[in-house]
């Protein structure tokens, strides 16, 4: 059978550093491992460069349409593309599945989709192939959110959670097309690497421990290094939290060494508390790279405001971490999230942290309700209206304590603290310096980008612009309605 895969360009992206990170669509590449398993053709379209859905179904005849949604900022865009699809081939069966859509469906349950999955897509995508193509019952597909005549249904949930074993590796082919479009900053082309899934904490931010019932499954071993020898020099770890698993982590690297594998660029994401009780284990990974950087959600600046997350971990670690990572060589991105509620003293208390311990190259981001957590089922009554594309994490989806104008003066403020500030500490020619001729214009355009997160006049106008229409006849500083 014919399958088309589609993954969406994200839309809107004007603020953050979104468009800096283009990465390989994994989920889609296991999934299509799995299908090629199974005889069939197979069509991976990233229409984060050839946008024309309808063009790749003209020419790819798909019986099977399966369109990702990793991230909620992207469910308008998800339809857009079904509605493009469903014109184009009217008979398709169209899913849609990915972390965004399996934690938070509702917004996808609209004609022009037939399924979304629910779970993980290497186990449900094959089954739902193979009884679309002989004609079998669909309610008996699991982990379906199912469009019937008499309304969507859920199907039964998996036997349990899909083994990662299940698709060894992903099929990488399928984009090569792609391959020198992907690419992190500077780093390029960049391969993305799933060595673990799922995260056991309860971040209260965070939708994918509430997806996976605080689960963490690993890849084997023998799996995971045949993926790192067989990919490029630059490589994002997708795991949600890196070296959880301290002896399989332990393992795992002295694999890597035996098989020689050594890469320019390792990127992954763990939590301070973990680096605190494994400074053996980094220090027996950092040999694998020449560069390597932990992302690491820093998210406060005190212990109430991580308590308030539900971090499970105070800034003693945050602090400990930071050293211990330094002192092994290696590189520190963090971020903080900015509370829409905070009074100006919050604000003063986050810049004084930044200063204090050199945490200039984090990122910050507004606290923002992601579906599927029990956060934005709390709060869903104030976000009526939102646009989706609003939930990237630099938009206000309700008015600040501050009033807006104050709250994005002290936001760009905390940004212009930040090495992206070229009139900051780091000049543009101190960048330039550190690049290669080659380089230099891509460089200028990351920066010359960014410098309007500094703006507060771009947020405020951006706010006044999205915001949804029963909130802008509000004047600015007036609390929302429900
Ligand atoms: C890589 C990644 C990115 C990359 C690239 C994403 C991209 N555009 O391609 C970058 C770094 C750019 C990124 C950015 C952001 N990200 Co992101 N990202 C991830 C991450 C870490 C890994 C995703 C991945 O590839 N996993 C590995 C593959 C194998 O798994 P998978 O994608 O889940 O695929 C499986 C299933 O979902 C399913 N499936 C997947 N696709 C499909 C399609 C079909 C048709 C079907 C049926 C099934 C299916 O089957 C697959 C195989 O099992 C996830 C974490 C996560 N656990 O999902 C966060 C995550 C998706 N990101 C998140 C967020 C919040 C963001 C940002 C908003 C953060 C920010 N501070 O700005 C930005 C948004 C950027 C933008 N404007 O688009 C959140 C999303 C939460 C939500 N509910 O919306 C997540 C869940 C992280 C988190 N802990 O909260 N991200």
């Amino acid at each position: 059978m014919n399958i088309l895969l589609l993954r969406p360009h994200p839309g809107n992206d004007q603020f953050g550093l979104g468009p800096f990170f283009r990465i390989e669509p994994l989920g889609l590449e296991y999934i299509g491992a799995a299908l090629l398993e199974r005889g069939h053709s197979v069509t991976i379209a990233d229409l984060r460069f050839r946008p024309h859905a309808a063009a790749w179904v003209r020419r790819s005849r798909p019986r099977l349409v399966g369109i990702s949604c990793l991230h909620a900022l992207e469910y308008d865009r998800v339809l857009e593309i079904a509605r493009e699809v469903r014109r184009a081939t009217p008979d398709a069966f169209i899913v849609v599945g990915g972390h965004a859509a399996a934690a938070f469906c509702e917004p996808l349950e609209h004609d022009d989709i037939d399924a979304i999955v629910i779970d993980d897509g290497e186990e449900v995508v094959p089954t739902l192939a193979e009884v679309i193509e002989k004609g079998g019952r669909l309610e008996e597909v699991p982990a379906l959110r199912l469009k019937t005549p008499d309304g969507w249904i859920t199907t039964p949930s998996l036997a349990g959670r899909t083994c990662l074993d299940l698709v060894p590796l992903p099929a990488r082919d399928l984009v090569a097309r792609h391959r020198f479009g992907y690419h992190c900053l500077l780093f390029k082309p960049v391969w993305l690497i799933e060595t673990a899934r799922g995260c056991p904490h309860r971040c209260s931010f965070c939708s994918v421990w509430q997806l996976y019932d605080q689960s963490f499954r690993e890849r084997s071993i023998g799996a995971v290094v045949e993926d790192f020898a067989t990919t490029g020099d630059a490589i994002f770890v997708a795991d949600d939290l890196f070296w959880n698993n301290p002896s399989r982590s332990f393992e795992l690297a002295s694999a890597l060494k035996r098989r020689g594998i050594f890469k320019r660029w390792i990127l992954v994401q763990t939590r301070t508390d973990v680096i605190c009780g494994n400074s053996g284990l980094l220090e027996a990974w950092r040999p694998l790279a020449k560069d390597f950087d932990i992302f690491l959600g820093l998210e406060a600046a005190s212990d109430g405001g991580l308590a308030g997350l539900t971090k499970d971990a105070g800034v003693r670690e945050s602090v400990d971490a930071v050293r211990i990572a330094r002192s092994l060589g290696y590189g520190i991105n963090g971020n903080f999230l900015v509370d829409p509620d905070w009074t100006e003293d919050d604000f003063r208390e986050l810049w004084d942290f930044v200063a204090l311990h050199g945490l200039q190259r984090a990122g910050y981001t507004v606290l923002t309700p992601l579906p599927g957590t029990e956060f934005y089922r709390k709060v869903s009554s104030r976000l009526a209206g939102q646009p989706w594309s609003n939930f990237d994490m630099h938009h206000l989806l309700w008015e600040p304590h501050l009033g807006a104008k104050r709250f994005f003066e002290l936001y760009a403020e905390t940004w212009r603290r930040s090495i992206l500030n070229t009139s900051g500490d780091k000049s543009l020619m101190d960048w330039i310096r550190q690049v290669r001729p080659s380089q230099i214009p891509y460089i200028a355009r990351v920066l010359w980008r960014t410098q309007k997160m500094m703006k507060p006049g771009a947020y405020l106008r951006e706010y006044e612009v999205t915001r949804p229409c029963a909130a802008k006849s509000l004047p600015c500083g007036a609390p929302h309605a429900g």
